[in-house]
């Protein structure tokens, strides 16, 4: 009787240290820099984009489209508030040469699956530029898909050679 009495008590205790560890863990699991917007079947994870030298024209726009639908959607294209014509491109090789084009027919997102658009590979172009952009500032534009329509996305200015979000170093 007193054993088993002891016995809860303990788990009670084991069980309140418990709830205590996950609330005080709950905020640091959570990177402040990291957003996503959801449009339909699509999640846009953390577009970001990087800061400009002064008299810059272009820059490019970075994010993971997935799509958790079960038919494929197409990122055809896009606006910003900052710059005069927002395009789709793409990077390869064509021979020792790298090459950036536009995707005239738009960047397909398959079904149930989802596309990187990173620096060296598919990324948004942001062209004419009509103010620098600065680390810190969330600049405002929207995508344009096929199926998901018009999406509205804050891009997060990250640091002039960012290679990769903010929010993926800090985990290091
Ligand atoms: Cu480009």
């Amino acid at each position: 009787m007193l054993s088993n009495m002891t016995r809860i008590l303990r788990s009670a205790v084991v069980a309140s240290a418990l709830v205590l560890a996950a609330t005080a863990v709950a905020p640091v699991a959570t990177p402040a820099a990291a957003h996503e917007v959801k449009a339909g079947a699509l999640v846009l994870v953390h577009p970001w984009t990087r800061a400009t030298p002064d008299g810059a024209k272009a820059a490019g726009g970075f994010l993971v489209i997935k799509n958790t639908g079960s038919e494929p959607d197409k990122l055809i294209g896009g606006t910003a508030e900052f710059a005069g014509v927002v395009q789709v491109h793409e990077m390869k090789m064509e021979g020792d040469v790298m090459k950036m084009q536009e995707l005239k027919d738009g960047l397909e997102i398959p079904a149930g699956g989802e596309v990187a658009l990173k620096p060296g590979s598919f990324h948004i172009m942001f062209m004419q530029l009509k103010t620098p952009l600065k680390k810190g500032d969330e600049v405002k534009g929207t995508l344009k898909f096929e199926k998901a329509g018009e999406v509205a996305v804050e891009w997060a200015v990250e640091a002039i050679d960012a290679k990769a979000p903010a929010h993926g170093e800090h985990t290091n």
